[in-house]
């Protein structure tokens, strides 16, 4: 049930015992997120302002150096997670290799591992456009207190615990699953506080968006092309709407509200998709089948598929579910 006065962190502890297995492991740890991605908030806002106060590279006023907003985010929240000693191990779509976390003892009893996208679509911040935070979280495979190994984090997508995603738009909002339906939070900038804005929000069984950058279209596989011209036919209650931000996070969770669907097709640049199995498109494809939509790779359930490395590429296609299951008739 919607309680706008509820704020995020009453909401952790309120479904802590929701959760089973619960030991408040999994609460600190969206807790943590939640704060990182107030303080990345707080950067990105600032972003406008680097042409004031010098541009990346420079030194800014109080002579720190200044970094690009992704590496910061990146920064951010894997310090967050490393200095509150609640994860046993990170991958970052910013770093080449998984971070082991066994500093101390205590990490290594952790259970879970956290997988991030700190800034998606970060080439769209320099236009003042949306982006994003993606997460995933999953329990170790490997034996607690032990370092963690590759295993832990190539695990397919429905041994997700919890997915979420920050988006940093007119609103900063935090929309995130523990398997329970998907919940969002928006937040109050003047006192940096969370509140329950979206409860147990679903997709629209059906839509009238599609989002593709249709810019590719000439290197497309023909079921796309048919796709899209199916799309743009007048007939019923097409044709449809293009709109396509560039951003995953905004394009997502604007199909989610209004209903819609999202391909990101191979391409002759990026002839296995450009979209990270992993990073974006675990993590949305979890939150999308909480939301009850779909999303697929052209074979299969994006959460169905074993991940071969932690930097793998897929296409993705996802959005509500009748215009996917339409969208799979011209595969
Ligand atoms: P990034 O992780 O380098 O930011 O790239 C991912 C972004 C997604 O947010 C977005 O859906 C896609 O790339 C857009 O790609 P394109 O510009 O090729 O349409
Ligand atoms: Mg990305």
């Amino acid at each position: 049930m919607l309680n706008k006065n509820q704020t995020l962190g009453e909401f952790i502890i309120k479904n802590q015992t929701s959760f089973k297995y619960s030991s408040g492991e999994l609460s600190s740890l969206i807790n943590s997120i939640r704060l990182a991605a107030k303080v990345v908030n707080h950067e990105v806002n600032k972003a406008g302002l680097v042409d004031i106060i010098g541009p990346t590279g420079d030194k800014n006023i109080q002579s720190e150096k200044q970094q690009k907003l992704d590496v910061y985010a990146n920064e951010k929240f894997i310090n967050t997670l490393v200095n509150r000693n609640i994860v046993c191990g990170i991958a970052s779509e910013e770093e080449q290799a998984f971070i082991s976390i066994n500093s101390n003892d205590k990490n290594n009893q952790n259970k879970y591992v956290v997988l991030i996208d700190p800034l998606d679509g970060s080439s769209n911040i320099d236009v003042n456009v949306s982006v994003g935070t993606i997460f995933s979280i999953y329990r170790r495979k490997s034996k607690i207190g032990t370092e963690v190994s590759i295993d832990d984090f190539l695990q397919s997508g429905r041994h997700q615990v919890a997915a979420g995603y920050i988006i940093y738009g007119t609103s900063t909002m935090l929309f995130y699953t523990t398997g329970n339906g998907v919940n969002g939070f928006t937040l109050n900038p003047a006192i940096g506080t969370f509140y329950h804005s979206h409860a147990n929000i679903q997709f629209p069984k059906h839509g009238n968006i599609y989002s593709i950058n249709e810019g590719n279209y000439l290197q497309f596989p023909d079921f796309v092309k048919n796709y899209i011209k199916f799309c743009q036919e007048e007939e019923g209650d097409r044709p449809y709407t293009s709109r396509y931000i560039g951003s995953l996070v905004s394009d997502f969770h604007r199909n989610m509200i209004k209903g819609g669907i999202f391909l990101y097709p191979p391409t002759a640049k990026n002839p296995k998709g450009k979209l990270r199995l992993l990073y974006e498109c675990n993590p949305i494809a979890f939150i999308c089948e909480q939301a009850g939509g779909l999303a697929i790779n052209g074979e299969k359930n994006i959460l169905d598929i074993q991940p071969k490395e932690l930097h793998q590429r897929i296409p993705f296609y996802c959005g509500s579910e009748e215009m996917i299951q339409q969208f799979q008739k011209f595969i």
